[in-house]
């Protein structure tokens, strides 16, 4: 399968696919007032398009560890206003939310993409889903964000993040949506030990199900200031490295922040690696 459906779109898995991070949480601005907020979103998307984005992933709560839920209708005041201005440029746009209702309400406002943090474990996620055409990805995160990184426990990282996969596409497999629709996530920093996240990165392959396409989501993420001693703000070289590193081991989207970086770095690799050019 070298395609993924994706509502209306039918993206090509040949290159690896960027996924240009828009985040709508109030943490990551400078919180003075919702119309200023909204113009900040829909200039970082616009931003992230020209960079190079192949897919804008919006998302208003935030997932990081320690994160407290965000009450459904703050997450849709955050979300609609931005989607309403981005249904108009026809590119796709992922949502990242594991809310059913906050589901509904970006489908019908054009999302083309679920990002499902939760791995659609409630039956009404995939009820959300099922109908529409989006495409879904399937994320293993074990706990939640608030606590998960309090002492996470694996005996067998790679099997058990495969099997929760694996699971997963059956359960959607059963509600009647097409493989060409899914795609899956490891989820690394997702009540993962920087040992855990290390396991999960080498044995990347061996986490998907059936050959269905993995995405990454690696960037600016605490494995990478453990490894290299950096604050947040320093880890673009890291998140470079590691961009690379999942393309080379079969990673198909990579959700980043530094989207002209990441895409700069990736041509090097496929035109030294690949003899590709850009
Ligand atoms: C991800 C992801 C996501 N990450 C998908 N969606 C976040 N599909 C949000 C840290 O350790 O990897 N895949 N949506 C952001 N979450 C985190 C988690 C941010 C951990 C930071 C950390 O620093």
């Amino acid at each position: 399968m070298n395609t993924i459906r994706c509502g209306p779109y039918r993206l090509s898995l040949e290159r690896p696919l960027l996924m240009g991070i828009v985040n709508l949480t109030p943490d990551s601005f400078s919180g003075d007032g919702l119309l200023n907020d909204v113009e900040r979103a829909i200039a970082h998307a616009r931003a992230q398009l020209s960079a190079g984005a192949d897919i804008l992933d919006i998302g208003a709560e935030s997932s990081r560890p320690g994160a407290i839920p965000t009450p459904e209708d703050e997450e849709l005041r955050r979300l609609m206003p931005v989607m309403e201005e981005l249904r108009t440029w026809n590119v796709p746009i992922s949502v990242d939310t594991y809310k059913p209702a906050v589901m509904r309400a970006s489908l019908l406002a054009g999302a083309a993409m679920i990002n499902d943090i939760s791995g659609m474990v409630r039956p009404e996620a995939l009820a959300a889903v099922a109908g529409a055409d989006c495409a879904i990805c399937l994320m293993h995160m074990r706990g939640e964000p608030g606590t998960m990184q309090q002492a996470p426990q694996y005996t067998d990282v790679v099997g058990e993040v495969r099997q929760f996969l694996a699971s997963a596409v059956a359960r959607c497999r059963r509600a009647g949506i097409a493989d060409e629709r899914l795609v899956l996530d490891p989820g690394f920093g997702f009540g993962k030990s920087l040992q855990h996240n290390l396991a999960l990165f080498r044995a990347m392959a061996a986490t998907a199900v059936d050959h269905l396409p993995l995405l990454v989501g690696v960037s600016r993420k605490s494995m990478l200031g453990e490894i290299t001693g950096r604050p947040v703000r320093e880890r673009l070289p890291a998140s470079l490295a590691a961009a690379v590193l999942a393309a080379a081991k079969g990673a198909k989207i990579l959700r980043v922040h530094d989207v002209g970086e990441t895409r700069d770095a990736l041509a090097v690799w496929a035109a030294m690696e690949q003899g590709e050019n850009a």
